[in-house]
């Protein structure tokens, strides 16, 4: 691993200047959760093993249906995704991972990329796969849908794009394939909503039948776009009924946008877990929709809710329970990577938050219907501030002090700048 794309003495230096305030800060917050019974030491160690994926296509500057704003420096392939992710890592030191997306990452040789992503200090996650757009050449279209299409042509393509998938995952490591279709219909009428579920379940079997014997399948609902009167997998109910349909490898993805604004995700989240479907997590922000806003930005709170029935489903394990967990999100405005840094920050800290509470006091007191205790329970922890063990960790594994601070002192965009062709406009994520 000596291919890490920013200065270490840098980072060593940095965390030198700091290294005293992060000491006192660690300190005194090790001595307040010890008298509420807690080990700091013990904390760091988990905020140490937890980690999220990144998604190749968040290293590059997302965009809107209306347009796309590329800053200097952004990466036009796979190769460049990756040196990027690698930065990320090196810092934050919780994004080991990359979940690539075909055909968007395609490349001759997987091999190779494998190799590539290991001396950055990566491996690949979940396998990605596109059936919601048209690619230049493609024989049938998805303009009327994929696995759910009337077309049998079309879902057949789908079909064996996701298998073809699942053989690039196999050369890069990666032991899941996340499916999510953009079928569904505009207006009523349109669709048979019967049928299009049929198809789609008789589609998603072929795929499952290809799948190696320690793969997972991730089943992604959401509830609109681009269909917007009806989506094929709209909503947790559909993902779980057709994860049980097809076998113990499927499982159900949350994306946190992907539902309508005010839903439980965290009651989502205990539900699947009770059925042994709970099998990823995208993670985004949102106000209104799926705006795949920055993690923590709009609503921190949801995010701990979430992670403390997280944690509950930890400390009670289903066979099989390996949630995997990605950032999924679209940087309109920012440095996709200091959006990433920050956003891993705000995931592992919710994170953090939720270890820290006390389940014995909450679960006596969800028995004795004390609502205010266990409220109280959940509220204790949420307002603790972790910044200091989560720096703690990361220091210690190598990582910097101050994320932010740093990538910029680094100035990696700017001398990436000068080195990388530059991103053509248009609409959509790249
Ligand atoms: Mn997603």
């Amino acid at each position: 691993m000596n291919g890490l794309p920013l200065s270490t003495d840098q980072i060593a230096a940095h965390n030198a200047r700091h290294a005293e305030a992060l000491a006192d800060d660690y300190d005194g917050l090790g001595r307040a959760l010890a008298r509420r019974g807690l080990d700091i030491g013990a904390i760091t160690d988990k905020a140490a093993g937890f980690s999220v994926a990144i998604p190749s296509w968040g290293a590059g500057r997302g965009g809107t249906r209306f347009a796309k704003f590329p800053i200097p420096g952004e990466p036009t392939s796979i190769h460049e995704k990756l040196e990027d992710c690698a930065v990320v890592n090196q810092l934050c030191r919780a994004t080991p991972r990359v979940s690539p997306h075909f055909p968007w990452d395609r490349v001759s040789d997987y091999g190779a990329l494998r190799q590539e992503a290991a001396s950055l200090g990566l491996a690949f996650d979940a396998i990605n796969s596109n059936t919601f757009q048209d690619q230049p050449g493609q024989k049938h279209s998805y303009s009327a849908g994929s696995l759910a299409s009337t077309d049998k042509a079309a879902r057949d393509q789908a079909v064996a794009h996701n298998v073809d998938c699942i053989e690039i995952g196999e050369k890069l490591g990666a032991r899941a394939l996340t499916v999510w279709i953009g079928d569904g219909s505009n207006l009523p009428g349109q669709q048979h909503l019967g049928a299009a579920l049929d198809r789609y379940l008789d589609s998603a079997a072929q795929i499952y039948a290809r799948l190696p014997g320690d793969w997972r399948m991730l089943l992604e609902h959401k509830m609109f776009e681009p269909a917007f009167y009806s989506t094929v997998i709209a909503d947790w109910g559909s993902s779980i009924l057709a994860a049980k349909e097809l076998g113990p490898k499927a499982q159900c993805l949350v994306d946190l946008g992907h539902h309508a604004p005010n839903t439980n995700i965290e009651q989502i989240v205990a539900r699947l877990h009770r059925f042994g479907k709970l099998g990823g997590f995208h993670f985004n922000d949102s106000k209104y929709g799926d705006d795949d806003l920055d993690s923590g930005a709009i609503n921190p709170h949801q995010l701990f809710l979430v992670f403390n029935e997280l944690v509950e489903a930890e400390l009670n394990p289903l066979e099989g329970f390996d949630p995997a967990y990605m950032i999924d999100q679209s940087h309109n405005v920012t440095d996709p990577i200091e959006s990433m840094l920050s956003s891993a920050e705000a995931i592992l800290t919710a994170y953090v938050k939720a270890t820290l509470v006390d389940r014995e006091a909450l679960h006596a007191a969800q028995e004795a219907n004390d609502a205010m205790l266990a409220f109280q329970a959940l509220r204790t922890a949420y307002r603790t501030d972790v910044s200091p063990i989560i720096a703690r960790a990361r220091t210690q594994a190598g990582g910097a002090y101050d994320v932010l601070a740093l990538y910029r002192e680094s100035g990696w965009r700017e001398r990436k700048a000068q080195e990388r062709k530059p991103v053509g406009l248009g609409a959509g994520i790249v």
